[in-house]
């Protein structure tokens, strides 16, 4: 499911890079202040299978093994976000996927500078969150709970 009550339901990974970089609560705050809702999380290492089927849109490409390789390098924090239009809003607040053209005050625009370690993976449609959020979470891995300021979001 990726359309709840709460609206829709997109993945983010916070990837190797902003792991290893203390990012992940910088990344975090942004989607709470916007008014998202956590609402699942997990800290894992990425298989090469995983890796392999979350990009498989891109396997013929020439940079398909790096990508593959710094997602499977160490771990990354997966992350279902969920709210009003949570797919758009997310890939908005995380920016452009080349960090030089995100604009400031995006995740990539403030903290990235290279385009394979640029901090943040989020799905780019709703088919594609159906799609993704099963490759890190179980359907018992989501939770269900009111945010106070709900009634304003
Ligand atoms: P996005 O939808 O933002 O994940 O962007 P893409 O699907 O176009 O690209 C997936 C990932 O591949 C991006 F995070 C960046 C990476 N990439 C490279 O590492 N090298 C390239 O030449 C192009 C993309």
């Amino acid at each position: 499911m990726t359309d709840t009550a709460s609206g829709e339901r997109t993945l983010v990974l916070i990837k190797p890079d902003g792991v290893r970089r203390g990012l992940c609560g910088d990344v975090i705050a942004r989607y709470e202040r916007k008014g998202l809702k956590i609402a699942a999380a997990k800290m894992l290492l990425v298989s090469k299978e995983t890796a392999e089927r979350h990009y498989d849109e891109h396997k013929a490409k020439p940079f398909f093994p790096e990508l593959v390789r710094f997602l499977t390098s160490s771990p990354v924090l997966a992350l279902a976000v969920e709210g009003r239009n949570a797919v758009a809003v997310v890939r908005l607040l995380n920016g452009a996927t080349k960090p030089w053209e995100a604009v400031a005050g995006t995740v990539r625009g403030d903290l990235a500078l290279a385009l394979t370690p640029n901090v943040v993976h989020a799905s780019d449609s709703v088919a594609t969150a159906q799609r993704e959020l099963p490759l890190y979470f179980h359907e018992k891995d989501f939770v269900s709970y009111q945010r106070v300021d709900e009634t304003f979001l």
